[in-house]
């Protein structure tokens, strides 16, 4: 811990790439946490998916619903906390890139966060929209539509199979190879490209996590322990 702290001190730029594990003591669930509720018996990677969508809009939407009212009801913790703070502190010295939609880094104050999979709380219309496609005016519904050409609105976030928005990508590409140190924190380390920014770092790469994680072989430091936690003491002055 102590050596990791005179690392992030050292430190010019600092690259910092979360995962659901980072919300998780702010009572979002993980992805590799059971789902409950009527979702128990999918997988999150079947149902965030074009599609699942297709095949049962109305189930996919219900499974956001129900994940937009669980998220707007909690609040960012103290993980998310040390990392806006520590921006705001050192202000060029960070960046912050999350696979994570839930919007609480962003809800802390870190308002540049790359957030590489989209923001669960936007919406955007399924088929390239038409003239008759108007968001404000949609048909209420599960999910809400064009009562004109039928054409659904969809979570504004990457399904699985989806390509990453370009720039944004790009953003968190550079910052990992201009990085002296990137914290990969609460994250398994298994979806793409997303995980291969830690094995694309040029600086040395620390692990905060609960658990053994895919990326441990890849990094300079496993610390074992929570977003919570461990932050708020690596990130002090
Ligand atoms: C694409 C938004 C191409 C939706 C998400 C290379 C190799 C293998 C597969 C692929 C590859 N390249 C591409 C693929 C396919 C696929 C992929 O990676 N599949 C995996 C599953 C094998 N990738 C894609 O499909 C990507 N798109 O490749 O497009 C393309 C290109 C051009 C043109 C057309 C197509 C898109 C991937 C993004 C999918 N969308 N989310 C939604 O949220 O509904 S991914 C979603 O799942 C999350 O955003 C996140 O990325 C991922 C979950 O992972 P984690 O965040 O790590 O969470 P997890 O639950 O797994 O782990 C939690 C961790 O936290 C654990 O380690 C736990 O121990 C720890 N923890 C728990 N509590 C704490 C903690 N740690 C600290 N403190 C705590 N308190």
């Amino acid at each position: 811990m102590e050596q990791v702290h005179g690392w992030v001190r050292a430190a010019r730029r600092i690259a910092v790439l979360t995962g659901a594990g980072m919300s998780a003591e702010s009572g979002v669930p993980t992805f590799r946490d059971a789902q409950t509720g009527l979702w128990s018996k999918f997988d999150p990677m079947q149902l965030a998916t074009e599609e699942a969508f297709r095949a049962n809009p109305q189930m996919v939407w219900g499974w956001y619903a129900f994940r937009r009212e669980m998220i707007a009801k909690v609040d960012p913790n103290a993980g998310h906390r040390a990392l806006a703070a520590f921006a705001q502190r050192h202000p060029g010295r960070t960046t912050l890139i999350t696979q994570n939609v839930d919007g609480l880094h962003q809800r802390a104050g870190a308002t540049h966060a790359l957030a590489l999979h989209g923001n669960i709380f936007e919406d955007k219309w399924l088929d390239t929209p038409k003239a008759c496609c108007n968001k404000e005016a949609a048909a209420a519904g599960s999910p809400p539509y064009c009562d004109q050409c039928g054409n659904m609105l969809r979570p504004d976030v990457v399904w699985f199979g989806e390509p990453l928005p370009l720039r944004t990508l790009a953003a968190a590409q550079e910052a990992a190879q201009a990085c002296d140190l990137m914290l990969v924190v609460g994250t398994s380390g298994v979806v793409y490209p997303a995980a291969g920014l830690a094995r694309m770092a040029a600086g040395k790469v620390v692990i905060v996590n609960t658990e053994p994680t895919e990326l441990d072989e890849a990094a300079d430091a496993v610390l074992r322990g929570t977003a919570a936690q461990l932050l708020p003491q690596l990130l002090e002055d």
